[in-house]
């Protein structure tokens, strides 16, 4: 496969500082080398810059909004093709918490109608109007849905988004922490969900099964796959802002990739290295390249 990598060193989406580190972490971690090594072709796009707001007054409860729509915003203008040019949507794109919507929108915008895979312990489908925390990492998907257009309101620098995913083309793994607005909006569009409980019923490896098979009913789409490392258990991802015992095992956590990986279907990821490494084809019973000769 093919992989371009785009860095987005944003913090803005809560309040603590520390991830807008976690695109160069990734690559000193030697991602690009170990793609390589892997038999991808990879291209770093590097990191985007952002603009910075000295007059970012909340919005109500909301921080931060013109800081994180724009940083959306370059985002998606770094994901959303240029004429005559093969472009890095044929890829795959890496892409960090709060910027999902730039992530998610200009993806939909180079290959059209997308399923979206939601691995994380909360549902991040918070309005501006029901959000408890004020953070927007904890609503992308209420700007993402077309069902919920109605329900949020236009911040400022928000208003180049244009919803783009359906509810029934979204699937969610891993929720075990869903504010009592998200858990209402959740059952009101009837999104498919496997909560932890769900991922402890069936297994892993059903949860996959009918993950595709949910999502892939009639036409099959490219499938965008929204990764918040909270999804995993905290004993094995400590640094995260928001920890949720009783999370994936790394296992689990490496099978998602693994399994989806195997679909064939571009993703687009947002996540850690062995995580990535999963979804571009890295399989923990080995691997070795097609014309591999025994010496
Ligand atoms: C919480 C936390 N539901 C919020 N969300 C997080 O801020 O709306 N998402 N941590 O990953
Ligand atoms: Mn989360
Ligand atoms: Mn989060
Ligand atoms: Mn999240």
């Amino acid at each position: 496969p093919s992989v371009g990598l785009i860095g987005a060193p944003f913090c803005k989406g809560q309040p603590r500082g520390g991830v807008e580190g976690g695109p160069d972490l990734i690559r000193g971690a030697r991602l690009v080398e170990r793609l390589q090594a892997g038999g991808c072709a990879v291209k770093d796009y590097g990191n985007l810059q952002f603009e910075e707001f000295a007059d970012d007054e909340p919005v109500g409860v909301v921080k931060n909004a013109k800081a994180v729509g724009s940083a959306n915003q370059s985002c998606r203008r770094r994901c959303t093709p240029k004429e005559g040019r093969t472009h890095l949507c044929d890829h795959v794109a890496v892409s960090v918490l709060s910027l999902a919507i730039g992530s998610i929108h200009g993806h939909a915008a180079a290959v059209g109608e997308l399923s979206v895979v939601w691995v994380d312990a909360h549902a991040d489908i918070n309005t501006p109007m029901t959000t408890e925390t004020g953070n927007l990492h904890g609503q992308p998907m209420s700007f993402l849905l077309r069902e919920l257009r109605s329900k949020t309101p236009t911040l400022p620098n928000f208003s180049w988004i244009k919803p783009c995913v359906s509810a029934k083309n979204l699937v969610y793994i891993g929720l075990r922490d869903v504010d009592p607005a998200e858990h209402f909006i959740l059952k009101l569009l009837g999104v498919k969900a496997f909560s932890m409980t769900e991922v402890d019923q069936l297994g892993i490896s059903r949860v996959m099964e009918q993950t595709c098979d949910y999502l892939c009913d009639k036409v099959q789409k490219p499938i965008h796959l929204s990764y918040d490392v909270d999804a995993v258990d905290p004993s094995v991802t400590p640094a995260t802002g928001t920890p949720v015992i009783g999370g994936l095992t790394y296992r689990e956590g490496l099978y998602v990739t693994e399994y989806l990986c195997q679909t064939g279907d571009p993703v687009h990821v947002g996540t850690a290295v062995d995580l990535l490494l999963g979804c571009f084809g890295r399989q923990r019973e080995g691997n070795h390249a097609p014309d591999y000769q025994l010496p």
